[in-house]
């Protein structure tokens, strides 16, 4: 039996983890760098469905563990790892532990989930038994190896690690069911011994995978295991096949025993504790009874669980004394670089920010923008120019401004399918493609030609104006120059066919502004443009550029720099761009929904020429 072998771990053991679960695999790295491993003992993570890497540490450097989909996938890829941590829920722990099991490579498996079906455990141990494995739990915490290797969260934090000295292998050997009581019980033998050198929780459930005697007689195999240290519960028999091994003189090491649920004779009828195997059944299954029995046997067995610790620290010294055992040399184990999360949380270090943001904040109760939280906004029936008024400007404006950057989105939402941006999306929504693309392949012509003047119109009337040039003097300066006037000529609208938008524009501001001198300088260019030629009318570009110079100048919201900064970084092609978003997906939904071909351009309508 493969139980009776000895050693199931060593320091090179490699395990492959089923189910990514960051914290415990992280504490398994951890244990590997305080006992100075040099490979870490996770060899492969398997994560039902997903491939690829996680990002762990090993010590101070991160390594990359490969993530394969399938338990076959990941025995193949390592073979040399022999131990298969389980930590599948219950539903599907049993089924996964025996696809392990038939893997040639697996060796040992440990099941962590506490619930598993019985009857499917019985399958399990018995497809074990007959194939020479071991199987630790269910319902465990798993085992340890001191100095060597380590299942999952067995002995907790680092450090209680560093306290029970689990970082260097000493001479007991310990089996207990609880794994709870196992941690319990590694700081116990720590104190009064030279510590670990194996610890295994066998698990509550009722039909373990190995059982307490199973482990017992493993440690009487290892030579660096001197004595052993057995913590049994009441419920069911196991304690019993221990018994009957030393009866027969099958353990030649001292055992010191406690079995615990003494206390449920103070209760009138039959008690479950906390493990599916503990509860009070009949007397041969009482904590009494196993430990006399137990005693009978040659155990050394205290009278209660506070004397545990005295029986074992006397059952240590006579060995030492015996010189049975020489009690191993300290080592200093190396210190684990503490998480930067967690160091920044206990205030021990501080750590530069990577990114500066002014104008949302999400990680309250509820998200603000600009410091207002959300429910201001809805209860106080904001609307979409003041979020914009507060995401780009950091401000609430006045209600005439925020009403007027949403008539502006409003008015430039579409203009037809026969504009740049809306082709271009029309052809992308045709060519087949996602609403993002087409939405991105209208939003990329827009420029300076094409909806993206408004910046450069403000920049222009506004430095035009403020040097006090006139109309003449700027449309002519800005011909010399070879630069078209932003902001002006469109190519359907004419001097005797005026844009509505421009119109509607004018007549909310002159109405709502406090001033609009930048707009009525920009009508006086328009007077001198269309003298020139009737297509140069102020276009809807140079409406908005305009008429935001006003509302900047006039709300009083504003300091000079900072309008200057607005002009100068170019926030205004963005009403733009965000309104004809709106019309870009319409026009992505419209084509789709028509079910449109693939866009040809007609050869009729191209002029080949050499
Ligand atoms: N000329 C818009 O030109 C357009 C002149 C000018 C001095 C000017 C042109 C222009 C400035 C940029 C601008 C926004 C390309 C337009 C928009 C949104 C839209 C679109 C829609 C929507 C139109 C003929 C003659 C030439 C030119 C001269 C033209 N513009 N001179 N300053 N600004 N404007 N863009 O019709 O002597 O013959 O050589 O660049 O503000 O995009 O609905 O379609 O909502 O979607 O192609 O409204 O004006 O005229 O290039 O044949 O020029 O006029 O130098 O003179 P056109 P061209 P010459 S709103």
């Amino acid at each position: 039996e493969a139980m009776a072998t000895g050693q199931l771990f060593s320091r090179t053991t490699q395990a492959l983890f089923y189910n990514y679960k960051q914290l415990p695999i992280q504490r398994m790295l951890d244990f590997d760098f305080l006992c100075g491993r040099e490979t870490p003992s996770v060899a492969g993570i398997i994560n039902p469905g997903a491939e690829g890497f996680q990002k762990l540490f090993f010590g101070q450097e991160e390594i990359a563990i490969p993530v394969h989909s399938t338990i076959e996938a990941a025995c193949a890829a390592h073979p040399t790892a022999d131990v298969f941590i389980n930590f599948a829920s219950f539903r599907s722990a049993a089924a996964s532990s025996m696809s392990a099991l038939k893997q040639p490579t697996i060796r040992v498996v440990a099941i962590i989930a506490e619930g598993v079906p019985e009857s499917d455990t019985k399958q399990l141990i018995a497809y074990a038994r007959s194939n020479n494995k071991v199987v630790i739990g269910p319902a465990t915490v798993g085992g340890i190896q001191a100095g060597a290797f380590k299942i999952g969260d067995t002995a907790g934090t680092i450090d209680n690690i560093v306290q029970c000295k689990l970082y260097r292998p000493g001479s007991v050997g310990f089996v207990s069911k609880s794994g709870g009581m196992s941690n319990e019980m590694y700081n116990t033998i720590a104190r009064v011994t030279d510590g670990i050198y194996e610890g295994i929780a066998i698990g509550g459930d009722v039909f373990p995978g190995s059982t307490l005697s199973g482990h017992i007689l493993r440690f009487n195999n290892i030579p660096q295991i001197k004595m052993m240290v057995v913590l049994g519960e009441l419920g069911g028999r196991d304690e019993y096949s221990l018994v009957e091994a030393l009866k027969q003189g099958k353990v030649n090491k001292p055992v010191v025993a406690w079995v615990s649920g003494t206390c449920a004779r103070l209760f009138k009828s039959e008690v479950q504790f906390g493990h599916a195997g503990a509860k009070s059944g009949g007397e041969m299954e009482s904590a009494q009874a196993k430990n006399q029995a137990l005693k009978e046997a040659g155990a050394v067995v205290p009278t209660s669980y506070e004397a545990f610790e005295d029986a074992i620290k006397e059952t240590f010294e006579k060995l030492v004394e015996e010189g049975k055992i020489t009690p191993v040399k300290e080592v200093k184990p190396p210190q684990i670089p503490e998480d930067l999360n967690s160091a920044i949380k206990s205030g021990k270090v501080r750590a530069p920010t990577h990114i500066i943001s002014t104008i949302s904040d999400d990680r309250g109760e509820e998200p603000c923008y600009a410091g207002v939280p959300m429910s201001s906004i809805v209860e106080q029936g904001f609307g979409v120019g003041d979020v914009i008024s507060l995401l780009w400007f950091k401000r609430s404006l006045p209600r005439y401004c925020t009403k007027f950057i949403e008539i502006c989105i409003m008015l430039c939402a579409d203009h037809g399918p026969c504009v740049s941006g809306a082709h271009n999306t029309i052809v992308t929504a045709r060519a087949g493609k996602d609403l993002v693309s087409s939405l991105v392949s209208g939003l990329l012509t827009i420029g300076p030609r094409f909806g993206g003047a408004i910046d450069d119109a403000a920049r222009y009337f506004k430095d035009a104006y403020d040097r006090g040039l006139t109309p003449y003097e700027f449309v002519e300066s800005m011909k010399k120059k070879g630069i078209r006037v932003p902001g002006i000529g469109h190519r359907i609208k004419r001097g005797d066919n005026r844009d509505k938008r421009v119109e509607l524009l004018q007549l909310f501001a002159r109405t709502n502004f406090p001033s609009v001198k930048y707009m009525e300088y920009a009508v006086q260019v328009e007077t001198y443009t269309l003298s020139k030629a009737n297509n140069l009318v102020l276009n809807v570009d140079g409406a908005i550029g305009s008429l935001f110079l006003d509302l900047l100048a006039g709300s009083g919201m504003f300091t000079k720099q900072e309008i200057d900064e607005i002009i100068e970084i170019g926030y205004l092609n963005g009403l733009f761009v965000l309104a004809r978003s709106i019309g870009l997906i319409g026009h992505t939904f419209d084509q789709k929904r028509l079910k449109q071909p693939l866009y040809r351009h007609p050869w009729e309508d191209v002029l080949y020429t050499k």
